[in-house]
């Protein structure tokens, strides 16, 4: 009786405790081994997700997407160029309201994590710096240098500010959990020699004295001073980072790259889910804690606002893609590792770890905490062959390259290399409704000099003279030839060269288009060459010189430069005649740009005409209006024929397009551009679009995007070792239920499985969108297939020997057995 009641006493007595620790501990915190929030050890699995990447009406969705693939953290950068665009004028509206963006996330309850910056490349224009930051007298960028960080003393202030009047920092009660201050400062830190040094310390001195209730971050800063944690970025942090750089730091991986951004020119970008994976397992069986997807939606660069050459599209490749859908099995594969870490979670966050390296390849880790928790690693590193490991008296298969879990120390729940969840492929349908829309076009006078009111001796440089109100600048001279200066013979004619500092331009004489010229995002700078006809008398030379975003990244950003530098005229009959000291004159802009002409309003301004040919080479408008097309799918544009320009819906700008610049493929790297669905009105939307270099507008489609393609391709050892599970009841019973029973197929949106396209159990190949049978296939695969899934939202395909053939009558029964579907998801129930 007293040992009970003094046991009472004592347990009272440490709940008492406990309860006090709890209070004290609200917030954020952090040990060697991970996060603490609110007084306890956390998983983190974080996407990035930016908010001017997409209206305000797809958040909550994104988020759900996210919250639904396993993730608890969702980060974002800070964008200092949207917030104040004009020194001292700030705007946060729309897509730029950064504070309603921190509040859906906290609604959907999850976590944020605010990288500020203020640099934040992000192959975003100037690297979110605003224009006017270069125009400050003796400035330099990212160093210690009075004038810059004084302004990013000032913006990081407001920015923090901001955040703690709405409440928005997890001692609060908001969703911040933590916060970036500089980015990836290492890159370029040498360039800034001693200066480089103090600015990083001055930076978390300063980041820290403005808040200090979440813990800041440095990635990629290997000696980021004691109070900021450093992070890794990589495709592969479990076997590039080096760790924290303190012992009181966690392991966190801030930038997990789903694939590439791409630039005009690039062929497209991949990276497999499997091997996804198979990083953030091997980095959490080594001390992770947090990983964070860059990015999970990469959304859409609207507008002017991507940096050098990089596309309208950004990281389609990830999770979530460019319009929102599901990326199959990237989506699912991630969301079931997430969850195998989840089960894994006390043995991982308080148990002890030890490592077993069996071979160069083979490796176990195992977190304990003896009599309560285990969680297990097995790995195999080797790219080719399988394996088996022993683990506690039992046999363990292992696909190449991958990573097994066991959250019991005994049952694989997940492989990082066995895709079980389904796959699918994305669909551009024409819309039917809006199939032949109806162009007019209006097409802009070519200046002259005398147009043209800023005069120069020399071209100016482009990026000063635009101060990023426009791609475009004007430049024109004009030049006298007597008759003896040209050639005499009619087939030699004379060159125009233009040596530019970038991004593209087009040239005119007398009026004419001769060409169109461009860099690329390595080699910005270009030189322009064409034949031209010339005559005796005055001559006029105009240059449409455009840039594609300022730069992003390297040291020294703000002395970047582009534009036209030097111009000649060659073969002239006294030989080469250098006009680069002619006289020049300069305006911002195009003309169409300037009045506003993508809008209702803006577009009365002028005269447009029926199209009715190709049009060639001169600046030109196109107009037209388009019903919304039916249903709810994502809408894109197709403008594969088209060549370089901008476009806007309703007056919304959704991008620059460059068709004509084509990958190594032959062809052009992005074809079909995103207009939310949020930018539109049931009926009469004006869809404008500015093309530099002529192009054929009835080619343009409005096109729905769907990923009704769904496919399963599962390799029978899944599952494996599911034997030995006991524990009933519990969320991993039912994952290891899943497992089982075979393949799960869901069409999106409720629709219906109206379509079998594809079955075979054997040997089947490829990929979705294009699977092919092998030389072993059972004769009754679509049989069983049909019946399991045809009209129905989703279904279960078993993967057992049995039930496709008995067993004497097998074709090919010794090789592991692959079932492969692809269905067609049509109208809703
Ligand atoms: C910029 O630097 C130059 C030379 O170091 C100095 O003479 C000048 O006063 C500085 N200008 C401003 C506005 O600080
Ligand atoms: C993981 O943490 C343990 C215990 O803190 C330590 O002994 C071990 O070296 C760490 N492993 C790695 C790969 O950093
Ligand atoms: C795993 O293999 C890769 C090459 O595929 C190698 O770079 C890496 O160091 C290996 N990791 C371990 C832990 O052996
Ligand atoms: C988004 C990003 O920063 N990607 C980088 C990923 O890593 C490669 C190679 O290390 C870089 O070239 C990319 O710029």
């Amino acid at each position: 009786m007293a040992i009970s009641k003094r046991l009472l006493l004592l347990a009272l007595l440490s709940l008492l405790i406990s309860c006090a620790v709890g209070e004290k501990t609200k917030g954020v915190t952090y040990d060697a081994r991970s996060m603490i929030i609110n007084g306890e050890r956390e998983l983190l699995f974080s996407g990035s997700i930016h908010y001017p990447r997409m209206p305000p009406e797809m958040w909550p969705d994104i988020i759900r997407k996210a919250k639904e693939g396993g993730l608890n953290v969702i980060e974002t950068y800070v964008f200092w160029n949207i917030h104040e665009p004009v020194q001292g004028q700030f705007n946060f509206e729309g897509n730029y309201d950064l504070v309603r963006f921190i509040k859906e996330i906290g609604r959907q309850d999850l976590y944020a994590t605010l990288r500020i910056g203020p640099y934040i490349e992000a192959e975003w224009n100037q690297g979110g710096f605003p224009y006017w930051l270069r125009e400050v007298p003796n400035i330099t960028f990212r160093s210690y240098n009075e004038p810059f960080i004084y302004h990013m003393k000032k913006y990081s202030e407001m920015i923090i500010e901001l955040m703690k009047k709405e409440k928005l920092f997890a001692p609060q009660g908001g969703p911040i959990i933590m916060a970036q201050i500089e980015n990836e400062y290492n890159n370029v830190q040498l360039a800034y020699r001693e200066n480089g040094r103090k600015y990083i310390e001055w930076a978390a001195k300063m980041a820290t004295s403005l808040y200090n209730g979440v813990p800041w971050i440095m990635c990629k800063q290997k000696d980021a001073p004691p109070e900021i944690i450093n992070t890794c970025n990589g495709r592969h942090c479990a076997d590039t980072f080096k760790g924290p750089n303190g012992p009181n730091k966690p392991s966190l991986w801030t930038e997990n790259w789903t694939a590439q951004y791409r630039t005009f020119g690039d062929p497209p970008s991949q990276r497999a889910a499997e091997d996804i994976a198979f990083s953030v397992a091997r980095f959490f069986a080594k001390n992770g804690t947090l990983t964070n997807y860059y990015m999970y939606y990469g959304g859409t660069n609207y507008g002017r606002t991507s940096s050098s050459f990089v596309t309208t599209r950004y990281y389609d490749e990830a999770p979530l893609d460019e319009f929102g859908l599901l990326r199959e099995p990237k989506w699912s594969h991630l969301r079931d590792l997430h969850r195998a870490l989840r089960l894994s979670r006390r043995a991982l966050l308080w148990g002890t770890p030890s490592v077993q390296k069996i071979n160069e390849d083979l490796e176990i880790t195992v977190y304990e905490k003896p009599g309560t928790d285990c969680a297990a690693f097995l790995t195999n590193n080797h790219t080719a062959n399988t394996a088996i490991i022993k683990f506690r008296g039992k046999e363990y298969f292992l696909p190449e390259k991958s990573v097994s879990i066991l959250p019991d120390c005994k049952t694989v729940v997940y492989n990082t290399q066995m895709v079980v969840s389904q796959h699918n492929s994305r669909n551009f349908m024409t819309s039917e409704k809006e199939k032949n829309l109806k162009w007019e076009m209006y097409q802009e006078k070519v200046p002259t000099i005398a147009d043209l009111p800023l005069k120069n001796k020399v071209p100016l440089e482009l990026y000063t003279l635009t101060k990023d109100t426009s791609d475009y600048a004007w430049y024109s001279t004009s030049i006298n030839f007597d008759r003896h200066d040209l050639p005499m013979r009619p087939d030699i004619l004379p060159v125009l060269q233009i040596a530019s500092m970038g991004h593209a331009l087009s040239a005119y004489v007398n009026g004419e288009f001769i060409g169109f010229g461009h860099g690329n995002n390595i080699e910005k700078s270009f030189v322009f060459q064409k034949p031209i006809s010339l005559k005796p008398g005055t001559n006029t030379i105009t240059i449409l010189a455009e840039t594609v975003g300022f730069p992003n990244s390297g040291a020294y950003m703000e002395k970047r430069f582009a534009g036209p530098r030097g111009v000649t005229i060659q073969g002239l009959m006294a030989g080469t005649l250098d006009i680069t000291q002619n006289n020049w004159g300069h305006k911002v802009g195009v003309f169409g740009e300037k009045e506003a002409i993508f809008t209702e309003e803006g577009s009365k301004k002028v005269q447009w005409t029926p199209v009715t040919g190709p049009t060639k080479g001169a600046v030109t408008w196109y107009k037209t209006y388009f019903n919304a097309p039916e249903g709810t799918n994502p809408l894109a544009l197709k403008m594969d024929k088209m060549q370089k320009g901008m476009m806007w819906v309703n007056g919304k700008s959704i991008g620059r397009y460059w068709s004509s610049f084509l990958s190594p493929l032959g062809r052009p790297t992005q074809s079909e551009y995103h207009i939310p669905r949020a930018f539109l009105k049931p009926t009469n939307n004006l869809l404008v679009i500015f093309e530099e270099t002529g192009g054929l507008p009835e080619t343009i489609e409005i096109q729905t995007v769907n990923r009704d393609t769904i496919c399963s391709i599962i390799t029978e050892y899944h599952p494996p070792h599911v034997k030995s599970w006991e524990r009933s009841g519990t969320d991993f019973a039912s994952v290891v239920e899943d497992l089982k029973s075979g393949a799960h197929l869901n069409c999106p949106d409720n629709k219906i499985i109206e379509k079998v396209e594809f079955a075979s159990y054997g040997n089947p190949d490829g990929a979705c969108g294009n699977l092919v049978v092998g030389n072993c296939n059972s004769a009754s695969s679509l049989r069983v297939v049909e019946e399991k899934c045809l009209g129905k939202n989703s279904c279960k395909i078993p993967i057992e020997r049995e039930v496709y053939d008995e067993p004497s009558k097998d074709p090919c029964p010794n090789i592991f057995k692959t079932l492969a579907v692809q269905m067609k998801c049509g109208k809703r129930k």
